[in-house]
């Protein structure tokens, strides 16, 4: 099958957003809503198995005893908050503290030079989206991509694979001509529940996480060491990995899970 189209995962794949953003973006909005609400590393980290912020929000909620007892009033706190946060979130973005991860920009480059489509599917909210899309590919970004589906297109977020069924029935495609590039158990599992081939990079928080069922799991686009399966050594110093790796890769279709 020939790859027609690569579907870029957002958080955690594209950059460290969960890590440098939201998370930081939610202890402000805590602050800001007057809570003495704060989310560590380590918190935050366990609380990413909840995909989406508003819904992770209301899980945390859940185990506080200072959260409002009424669910509509936590479901009204949680919608305040999370709005906020995504208005902190985007004013983060647009500071450029966030960097696309590298090898990102030259695979998305290339995949414009091949003809090979892209797409979004992400579980975050558009606003999100947009805010770092548009700094780090200009105010036209949404031209390179024939399909962004976010949060708000589905009606169950990742590990579902809504996002993804949606993103090839907008593309025209079928699963077995795209591949999938994510970052977290959920982004795999829903992938690989709507048939697609799955390509890992791994991110800070989902560096030691079970990993199922992926064609393949490395440290990043930007190395060509670490990866299972093993990538040829290129004689060329600081090589990526690139679309020629990703069709080997397809063309084996081998099964890698890695369970660290
Ligand atoms: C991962 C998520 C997101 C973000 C926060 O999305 O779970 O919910 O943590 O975004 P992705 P919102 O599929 O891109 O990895 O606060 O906008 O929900
Ligand atoms: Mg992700």
């Amino acid at each position: 099958m020939v790859l027609k189209a690569v579907l870029w995962d957002v958080d955690g794949t594209l950059a460290e957003t969960e890590r440098d953003g939201h998370r930081v973006a939610f202890n402000l909005a805590f602050e800001a809503c007057g809570l003495d609400w704060r989310w560590d590393d380590a918190r935050y980290g366990d609380l990413l198995r909840i995909t989406g912020g508003r819904e992770r929000l209301l899980h945390d909620m859940r185990s506080r005893t200072d959260a409002p007892p009424l669910a509509g009033e936590r479901d009204a706190l949680a919608r305040k908050v999370h709005a906020k946060k995504n208005g902190l979130y985007g004013d983060l973005v647009r500071s450029g503290a966030i960097p696309l991860r590298e090898g990102v920009v030259e695979l998305m480059q290339q995949c414009r030079e091949r003809g090979v489509r892209m797409g979004i599917a992400t579980t975050t909210s558009r606003s999100n989206v947009e805010a770092l899309l548009s700094v780090h590919l200009g105010a036209r970004w949404q031209d390179g991509f024939s399909a962004v589906v976010c949060g708000e297109d589905v009606r169950s977020k990742k590990p579902d694979p809504e996002v993804f069924n949606l993103a090839l029935r907008a593309m025209g495609i079928g699963p077995l001509e795209a591949v999938a590039i994510e970052d977290s158990p959920g982004g795999v599992a829903a992938a690989r529940a709507a048939d697609i081939p799955v390509v890992v990079t791994r991110s800070a928080y989902f560096a030691e996480a079970a990993i199922d069922a992926a064609i393949a799991i490395g440290p990043g686009l930007d190395q060509r060491q670490g990866w299972q399966p093993e990538l040829p050594p290129s004689s060329r110093a600081g090589a990526l990995v690139g679309l020629d790796d990703i069709e080997a890769w397809l063309a084996r279709m081998p099964i890698v899970s890695h369970h660290p």
